[in-house]
């Protein structure tokens, strides 16, 4: 199967992103023709500074390269990289109704919280259909918030493909039970936009399992007595500890919120034990990698070369079936 996928270069990922995204492009390029790419195109509507953008591009790598993205088995490239889906997005432009993108919720939700929107915002789930379609995708891993996006991609090639004929795959989105979506700090979905993320990566590598620490301990929590007993469903700090703890381990903390008792602090030090265990060793192997930026560039030629092979295939066919050679 061929799996798509890409992570925005805006900032650290965080604990969101990789639950519900690279941990899933991580365990699909085992069995599958996995497709990884660094979206800098889409980076563009935030981030507006070149040095900044170029350093998140390669930390992007990086990190997926440190949290187990395997470049023999997977091909991992930069979306600029690859011009042929800026041609194909404006072929998908050019038919795609205004109204089936005034309905995306990214857009609704961030121009609702009073974040500037321009109309890079707006097609983005157009060009991120094109980023799917130009490699004929069959399965794109994403968390929940993405979901939308996918049918949206499978409107616009559907559209196409009734206009002029069987030209583009049309993907489904995978997501994970656990992960689809991870909340942040304050409780509402974890967002680099709604400042509320913890990171995997910190810039002060000696600091980092303090930092993330003390923000574990700053998560916002209801402000019911110690001896209560609490609900486990809904309750952010409890799904937050479910991404790292064995199904054991989540049964015996349900238990103890339904006995009460106990202080969020308690649950707050877990997460940060658990975080520490899960994600110690990638730290280690970024901080290695860093050293090797050589090995880092060299695997996103490679991976655009390869990418860019199957996309001119695709913009072709596309070409000729709407007229255009
Ligand atoms: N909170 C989340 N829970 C589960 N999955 C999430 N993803 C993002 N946030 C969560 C998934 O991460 C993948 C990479 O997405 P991205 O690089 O486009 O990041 P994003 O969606 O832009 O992340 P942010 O922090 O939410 O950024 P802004 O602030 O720009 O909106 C995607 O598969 C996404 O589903």
């Amino acid at each position: 199967m061929r799996v798509l996928s890409g992570i925005q270069p805006t900032g650290r990922p965080h604990w969101g992103n990789f639950f519900g995204a690279i941990r899933q492009y991580i365990d699909l390029q085992e069995e599958n023709d996995g497709f990884y790419f660094i979206a800098d195109l889409h980076a563009l509507t935030t981030v507006r500074d070149p040095a900044r953008l170029r350093g998140y591009v390669i930390d992007a790598a990086l990190d997926l390269l440190a949290l187990g993205l395997d470049p023999a088995k997977a091909t991992m490239f930069v979306q600029s990289h690859v011009p042929e889906v800026s041609e194909l997005n404006w072929i998908l432009l050019s038919g795609a109704p205004m109204g089936l993108l005034e309905r995306c919720h990214a857009y609704k939700e961030k121009k609702a919280k009073g974040l500037v929107a321009d109309a890079g915002l707006f097609t983005y789930p157009v060009l991120m259909s094109a980023d799917i379609l130009a490699y004929d995708s069959q399965i794109v891993p994403v968390g929940e918030d993405q979901v939308q996006h996918i049918e949206v991609c499978r409107d616009l090639a559907g559209r196409f493909n009734h206009s002029f004929g069987e030209t583009f795959v049309l993907p489904k989105a995978k997501t994970l039970e656990n992960g689809a979506k991870v909340p942040g700090t304050d409780g509402q979905k974890m967002s680099k936009s709604y400042d509320n993320t913890l990171p995997l990566f910190c810039d002060d590598k000696l600091d980092t399992v303090k930092k993330i620490s003390k923000q574990i301990m700053r998560i916002t929590t209801d402000s019911r007595a110690m001896e209560d007993a609490k609900d486990p469903e809904g309750d952010h700090l409890y799904d937050l500890y479910r991404l790292f703890a064995s199904d054991a381990e989540v049964e015996a903390m349900a238990a103890m919120y339904r006995r009460g008792g106990f202080g969020y602090g308690e649950v707050k030090k877990a997460i940060a034990e658990a975080s520490e265990a899960y994600f110690g060793p990638a730290r280690e192997k970024r901080a290695d990698l860093e050293k090797n930026l050589d090995y880092v560039h060299e695997a996103l030629r490679a991976g655009a070369e390869r990418a860019r092979t199957v996309a001119a295939e695709v913009l072709s066919r596309a070409q000729t079936a709407c007229g255009l050679r």
